[in-house]
């Protein structure tokens, strides 16, 4: 796809403006300075909002196919990191495996669909996609307005800011007069004009529109500042031509809640992914990994026993094997297996826990009752 870049510069004060490339549907009032980059051809539009009459049987739909498409990130260390073999893995992608074990009892039976921000809610919304596993922040125009079901978050997160060391920028009041580099269609890009005008620091906001020449702008000194979600950050840091250069204030600008995405109106399939989800939770809590899982087939507890299948059929009532978890817990891990392999301290990313621990741990993780 040829990208050509129009590049413009205007000053807003306390203007309404539609958010230039962004899939957010609402206005934006911003009061710094910004410079967007458009792309005039090939670039993907605003998301539509739209309304699924009945919303579909989407379950039936990958059974039949025998495979799940599902659109993830085009390239996020730790969270979907394209292999030499032109294989995906990471994080989400790894939940995406979850969904697949669950319906399909085969974890390989994805097709992946890599999205950047501005793409993703058009490929779900037109059933390009099943599900969307993709850092998305779960917001309440997105689930409304855009026309989705959010299902549980699987990475509590926040938006963070890095900056050079040598710059001498250590809190958001040091931007004065200064520039961030941000990606289009993201809810960075509008919390960062939020933050910025509460704080009441006039600085520019220059946006990209995807993660690569977001992260290339700022590495060249076009940029004071680079903001994302803090995980973002942790993963685009190892993208600098030197990570050691780089550090991330300590400050949380906002809440990034991040999980899948279904369309509304289909709440069977919403169901399926949500349990999923809750599978790998419910897992970690009992102790129960992809290494022990057949030993618990044998457990006396009931919680197991309902959890694994093994008693009781709740699966079926909403078109699942019993032994849906069984299959995940085996192929893909419960929810710690899956966060240590992509983002533990023995990868490249590391991100501690933090609120992502279960929540007798201190964090937010917690399943509801299989039951
Ligand atoms: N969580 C935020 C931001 C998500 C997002 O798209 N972040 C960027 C910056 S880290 C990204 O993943 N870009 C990857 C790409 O476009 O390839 C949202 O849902 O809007």
């Amino acid at each position: 796809m040829k990208k050509t870049f129009v590049l413009f510069s205007v000053l807003l004060l306390v203007a309404f403006v539609l958010a230039a490339c962004s899939s957010e549907p609402e206005t934006i009032e911003v009061e710094v300075t910004r410079i967007v980059e458009v792309p005039v051809e090939g670039g993907a539009g605003p998301a539509e909002a739209v309304t699924f009459e009945g919303g579909g049987d989407t379950l039936a739909a990958v059974q039949d196919r025998g495979i799940l498409n599902c659109a993830s990130n085009a390239a996020l260390p730790g969270f979907a990191n394209l292999e030499a073999d032109g294989s995906y893995t990471g994080f989400d992608y790894d939940f995406c495996r979850v969904v697949a074990a669950a319906v399909l009892g085969d974890s390989q039976a994805v097709e992946v669909r890599p999205t950047t921000a501005t793409e993703r809610f058009p490929v779900l919304q037109s059933g390009e996609a099943d599900v969307l596993i993709r850092n998305t922040t779960w917001t309440l125009s997105r689930d409304t307005s855009l026309g989705f079901d959010f299902q549980p978050t699987t990475f509590y997160d926040g938006q963070g800011m890095m900056v050079r060391e040598d710059s001498g920028i250590t809190t958001l009041e040091d931007f004065e007069g200064g520039s961030v580099c941000v990606q289009a269609g993201t809810t960075t890009e509008k919390n960062l004009a939020d933050v910025f005008r509460k704080l009441g620091i006039n600085a520019e906001t220059i946006v990209f529109p995807d993660n690569p020449s977001t992260t290339a702008a700022y590495d060249d000194g076009r940029c004071d500042g680079l903001t994302t979600d803090k995980s973002g950050l942790a993963a685009v840091r190892t993208q600098t031509s030197n990570p050691d250069e780089h550090v991330i204030l300590d400050v949380t600008m906002s809440k990034e809640p991040l999980g899948p995405l279904t369309r509304h109106g289909d709440n069977n399939w919403g169901d399926v992914v949500m349990w999923a989800v809750n599978c790998t939770i419910q897992a970690e809590e009992l102790g129960i990994t992809s290494e022990n899982v057949d030993e618990f087939l044998g457990s006396d507890d009931p919680v197991v026993l309902n959890l694994l299948g093994i008693e009781g059929d709740l699966a079926q009532a909403m078109g699942l094997e019993n032994d849906f978890c069984v299959e995940i817990i085996r192929q893909v891990g419960n929810y710690a297996e899956i966060y240590d392999r992509n983002l533990g301290p023995d990868t490249g990313v590391f991100i501690p826990r933090g609120l992502n621990s279960l929540y007798t741990e201190g964090g937010l993780l917690y399943s509801p009752p299989f039951r």
